[in-house]
């Protein structure tokens, strides 16, 4: 009943939405093409290093795209699984273990799924071993019709894990030529994975003073990344399904890298608590729309749960009655790059919250007097510290309901009673 009453509210904040919002359906038939970049932080876009820019491919997509610049990862133990779940599934993780692996014979609304319902076919690309993380059980259970993992690819691009992203980029489309539309093609990239490494004929970007640190080797790696994107981009294009596709790509979860002294190198300047905090947690998500519109930089806060529900908003596919936490991102209500504040939080596992006017870390020990509430813009102690406490009992409200859902199986419950 817990679990209930909360998705009921969900649901009646979404129907409104639907039926009053100029964007619902826009975009109605198009494909969904969303990436999942592997440890893509934020703090990397639209940044030089010497004179070379690191995400030379990405910054040039922002001029006909939607990016998100206080987007979040909302992953836990279950790290790049936990992003898939997040994005796919729009439920949170656990506060232990990954939900792909300890309750993958469970139910759940999933973006593959809805969209096959109305027609679609969905399918996953991942060059790596398809046990991994236990996708292969996971994604059967999620709807997907194809799960093309490492088996599916010629390693023709040799790298870090497994296939380079560009190959693996380029193989994939070339599947997804041969797909019926309308599809769903969900793509996780891999090689700049830990520990960034690339060999020296992959490292094509001077990191200057970074070099053979690990940071130095992040920046590399995310730089072949963005590479890849570039190729990504225009074999989408020569495909004739740029135009035709919604496309998107958010990073997966941070780097690991956890001295603070190369971060405040790069970026010119030292990093408080709130600062270190959303850069710690802000990945780039990056929205390209068929007709190439509303480009621009938002800064409404958002994340990787509201994934599903904005890809879906635009289709005029209906998430109210979905077991899905996220709200659309993309609406008539999108807010510019100077403007935080929003009428919705974005939760992490731990507790913590924000909703661009104040960022709420939550104490380790557990102790609420120990708990931080931070302006979101400064990091400055925040004026009202009341709304953080009221924000906080919110987001253990919406940890709650997730929880009761993927441990119970709740989501065919939740859809007793409502149509099919
Ligand atoms: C492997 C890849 C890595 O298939 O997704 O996952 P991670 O170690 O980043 O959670």
């Amino acid at each position: 009943e817990e679990a209930k009453r909360w998705f009921d509210n969900r649901e009646a904040d979404r129907k409104a939405l639907e039926t009053s919002d100029a964007l619902y359906g826009r975009y109605n038939g198009s494909n969904v093409i969303v990436i999942q970049l592997e440890a893509f932080q934020n703090f990397v876009i639209n940044r030089k290093i010497g004179n070379a820019e690191v995400t030379p491919n990405i910054n040039k997509l922002l001029g006909t795209s939607l990016y998100f610049s206080n987007f979040y990862h909302q992953t836990s133990q279950g790290r790049t699984s936990d992003a898939d779940l997040a994005a796919n599934v729009s439920l949170q993780p656990l506060p232990t273990g990954s939900v792909f692996i300890r309750y993958a014979q469970h139910t759940y609304d999933s973006m593959p799924q809805t969209l096959k319902d109305h027609g679609y076919t969905a399918n996953v690309f991942h060059a790596y071993d398809g046990g991994f993380w236990n996708r292969n059980m996971m994604y059967d259970q999620l709807g997907y019709d194809t799960f093309y993992s490492k088996n599916a690819f010629v390693i023709d691009e040799p790298l870090g894990w497994s296939l380079g992203d560009r190959s693996f980029f380029k193989q994939s489309v070339a599947l997804m030529k041969k797909e019926k539309q309308p599809f769903y093609s969900f793509l996780i990239s891999l090689t700049s994975h830990h520990p960034y490494a690339l060999p020296k004929t992959a490292q094509t970007l001077d990191v200057g003073t970074f070099k053979g640190t690990i940071f130095g080797d992040y920046l590399e790696a995310v730089h072949y990344a963005d590479a890849a994107i570039g190729v990504l981009v225009d074999e989408l294009k020569t495909a004739g399904l740029w135009d035709r596709s919604i496309f998107m790509f958010y990073g997966d979860h941070d780097n690991s890298i956890r001295e603070w002294e190369p971060f405040e190198s790069f970026l010119g300047k030292s990093l408080n608590e709130a600062d270190r905090f959303r850069i710690l947690k802000g990945v780039p998500l990056v929205v390209h729309l068929p007709d190439d519109a509303l480009a621009g930089t938002y800064g409404q806060v958002g994340g990787q749960l509201d994934v599903t529900p904005t890809a879906l908003h635009l289709l005029g596919i209906s998430s109210a009655d979905k077991a899905m936490i996220g709200t659309p991102l993309i609406t008539g209500q999108l807010k510019r790059e100077e403007q935080q504040s929003s009428n919705k939080q974005v939760v992490f596992r731990n507790g913590a919250f924000t909703d661009g006017d104040v960022l709420y870390l939550p104490s380790e020990d557990g102790l609420p007097e120990h708990s931080k509430c931070y302006a979101f813009a400064t990091g400055a102690a925040a004026a009202d510290a009341a709304a953080c406490q009221a924000g906080a009992a919110k987001a253990r409200e919406e940890l709650q309901a997730s929880d009761l859902v993927v441990e119970h199986d709740l989501v065919p419950m939740l859809h007793e009673g409502s149509g099919p």
